[in-house]
């Protein structure tokens, strides 16, 4: 595998501001996960060391150097605007759904774009060619953009830690574009579920107006791709750990301490989003319905602070201190409290002693893009028991089924829970850990990025087809000193912009003009080659010199004379007109349109998702129930063509290149119908795709003003 560099906001080590002190491991999920990738691997991991104003020692940069750290400096000015205001007071909250938390003065985007920048520009300092990008989260979600304006050829992988939220939620966000074209930089965009890969492709639809399909979409000429990619954790170093000696006499000894007959635990960062005030009332309410628990269950929290400059977090504190006091005043006794709140980190050992000594596990939070605590736990679980109660709205309830699965918000549902677990036998507790237990060692924190990695590296191998400008590819037309170049351009989304509907794309007088001069300097070798009504085309271009293909291949307009190519039975129109229109009339601002020897159902106008899920629907009842006629179903462009078999842009060129002398072709088109066209052609025609889209084409434009502006050079 290449050398992969590593970029997060934080390094995965704290830095002490007093020189003289080491280096020491920082909590999180991220750095857990991506460390086995940097010790095993060749890998250079950038981010902020985590102090802001601080410059280090010679020695402290050697010593990073050696570990293979490289730093981005960040000031404590930009530190609260990039990270604390845009970052964790913004998009963390509103990726969680809490979207009533967002502030009144959402400044500071312009320093997110500053900070992202300067970790793009690091990025491209140490990058060496073939090497690939592995960025993490949502504090870097605009530096795949820059780093792929700095080297477009870089293999670029992204990963989200939090939730992606439906698009709904998404478009709440100011910066909602910006922040999905920084993404689509990207050759890999990872997420922990479908359902976040799901909800990441429909606000491309929603909010770009992309076409994405399920898991990829065309994004300026590269094919993005996008997918689940479940994060874990090192199981087998849990298991290790909970089999040692220290942690199992650690878990004695806390056996032996305890007066109560269960234990129930949560362990978590102190961050709203982990659900601990809901999970502490659910606890009450326990206690509440079931008092005989009173002296028989514990409930242990342990919060480690986070974000602590936050006034968020201060707030959200004393409102948990409250409550724990509030529970323990009404359902405690002289020495013994119900509920017990450590506000500290734990180190390894006693983290898996905890895991171990616990009853019930209770992973409750309002949303998490995962959470790494419900996997430890099961890892932990070497004796196979434990329960586990884990939130709905957790990343990891996709795989961890076996879990008792509970909503966060429904309190009086999840202390009728508390008290389902601990009545649980042992052979349905057992049963379900073993489950849970096999689960999670098939897929651990290897298996994930090796996954991630190896599949940025396939796509990597993709033949890509990028955009051009028109004068790079006229420079390739030139090479060939070609005297007789034939043309053979499609007319919707290749002369002329897609329009809303299809009567409202007449050409405009530049394109009229256009034409003209081309067809005269030209003329047998210049046509349009279109799947538009042979009305239309005359309408719009009278001038007999211009030569046409319409229909799809049907008509060929010749010095002005119509002809038809191919005797055709459309009787089976009548057939589907009622289909089509039956879909029409269920999807609002759909239409239909009908040719010759064709009908097609255009949804450019319908709900960008309504619309094209109707389209895929329409196409499996074609495909269905009228397999037995003659004709062919098109993808075109928001729109479902049904046409007469044997027909295509491909076959009638053909007969006209036959027919008419040249030395070099020059094709383009936009959607399908001209992959027919491109595909028929000899391997040195000029084939060029416009716009976005899978393509065979050679050549990519952006617009049909940079086709406009090559056919310029040939008048
Ligand atoms: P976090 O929100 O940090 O991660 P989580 O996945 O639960 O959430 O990881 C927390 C890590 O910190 C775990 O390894 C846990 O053991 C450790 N930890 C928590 N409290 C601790 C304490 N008191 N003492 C010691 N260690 C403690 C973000 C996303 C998650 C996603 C991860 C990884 O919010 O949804 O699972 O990234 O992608």
């Amino acid at each position: 595998m290449s050398r992969v560099i590593i970029v997060s906001n934080r390094l995965p080590v704290a830095i002490p501001t007093d020189p003289t002190l080491p280096l020491t491991g920082s909590a999180g999920g991220l750095g857990t996960s991506m460390k086995g990738v940097h010790e095993t691997g060749d890998s250079l991991w950038i981010g902020w060391s985590g102090l802001a104003d601080v410059d280090l020692s010679k020695d402290r940069q050697e010593e990073l150097t050696d570990l293979r750290y490289a730093t981005v400096p960040i000031s404590a000015e930009e530190i609260r605007e990039y990270y604390d205001g845009i970052s964790n007071s913004l998009i963390w909250p509103l990726f969680h759904y809490l979207i009533h938390q967002l502030p009144y003065d959402g400044q500071g985007w312009q320093t997110y774009r500053k900070i992202n920048q300067r970790f793009a520009n690091t990025i491209a300092a140490h990058y060496q060619s073939g090497n690939a990008v592995w960025i993490h989260d949502y504090h870097l979600t605009l530096v795949p953009g820059m780093l792929r304006e700095l080297i477009p050829d870089a293999q670029i992988g992204f990963f989200l830690h939090i939730p992606f939220p439906s698009s709904e939620v998404f478009r709440a966000f100011p910066w909602r574009e910006e922040m999905l074209q920084g993404l689509l930089g990207a050759d890999l965009v990872g997420f922990h579920t479908f359902d976040y890969s799901r909800h990441f492709a429909s606000s491309l639809v929603r909010i770009l107006g992309a076409e994405p399909e399920v898991d990829r979409v065309v994004h300026e000429g590269r094919t993005v791709h996008f997918g689940a990619f479940p994060i874990s954790i090192d199981v087998t170093g849990f298991a290790k750990r909970a089999a040692s000696t220290s942690v199992q006499e650690m878990v004695q000894k806390m056996r032996s301490q305890q007066t109560e007959r269960f234990l129930g635990l949560g362990i978590d960062r102190l961050d709203y989003t982990k659900g601990i005030p809901r999970r502490l009332l659910a606890v009450e309410r326990f206690f509440d319905k079931y008092p005989d628990y009173r002296g028989q269950f514990r409930f242990l929290q342990i919060a480690v602070p986070t974000r602590e400059t936050s006034a968020a977090y201060a707030d959200f504190r004393s409102f948990v201190n409250e409550l724990v006091g509030r529970i323990n005043s009404k359902h405690g006794a002289l020495n013994a409290a119900p509920v017990h709140l450590l506000y500290r980190s734990v180190d390894a050992t006693e983290l898996s002693a905890l895991y171990l000594a616990a009853d019930l596990m209770m992973v409750t939070p309002l949303r998490d893009g995962m959470n790494l605590v419900a996997k430890e736990f099961v890892a932990s679980r070497i004796d196979g028991m434990g329960v586990l109660m884990l939130s709905e709205f957790a990343g990891a309830a996709a795989e961890l089924g076996e879990a008792i699965l509970v909503n966060p918000y429904d309190i009086e549902s999840v202390a009728d829970r508390i008290r389902d677990c601990l009545q649980m036998d042992e052979v349905e507790r057992r049963g379900r850990m073993s489950l849970l237990a096999r689960r999670i060692k098939q897929t651990d924190n290897r298996f994930w990025s090796r996954s991630f990695l190896s599949r940025l590296e396939s796509i990597a191998q993709e033949p890509r087809v990028p955009f051009c400008s028109p004068e790079s590819i006229q420079g390739q037309i030139a090479k060939r000193e070609s005297r007789k170049p034939m043309f053979l351009l499609d007319y919707d989304g290749t002369l002329i912009g897609i329009k809303d509907r299809p009567a409202m794309a007449a050409p405009d007088v530049d394109l009229v003009d256009l034409i003209r001069q081309l067809s005269e300097r030209h003329a047998d070798r210049f046509w349009i080659v279109s799947g538009r009504h042979r009305a239309d085309l005359g309408e719009w271009f009278p001038d007999a010199r211009v030569n046409m293909i319409a229909e799809h291949g049907l008509w060929v307009r010749h010095r002005g004379t119509w002809s038809k190519t191919v005797e055709v039975d459309a009787s089976w129109t009548e057939k589907l007109r009622p289909i089509l229109a039956s879909f029409a009339e269920r999807t609002p601002g759909s239409q239909i349109e009908e040719k010759s020897a064709s009908i097609a159902w255009h949804y450019r106008m319908a709900d960008p998702e309504l619309g094209p899920a109707q389209a895929k629907e329409l196409r499996l009842h074609l495909l269905e129930s009228f397999s037995n006629l003659p004709v062919q179903i098109l993808n075109g462009k928001m729109c479902v063509e049904i046409r007469v078999q044997g027909v295509n842009k491909g076959i009638t060129a053909r007969q006209i290149m036959d027919r008419f002398p040249h030395d070099c072709l020059i094709a383009a088109g936009d959607d399908q119908t001209d992959e027919d066209l491109f595909k028929t052609l000899p391997a040195d025609a000029v084939t060029i795709k416009i716009g976005n889209g899978m393509t065979g084409a050679n050549f990519r434009m952006r617009t049909p003003a940079h086709l406009r502006t090559l056919l310029r050079f040939f008048v």
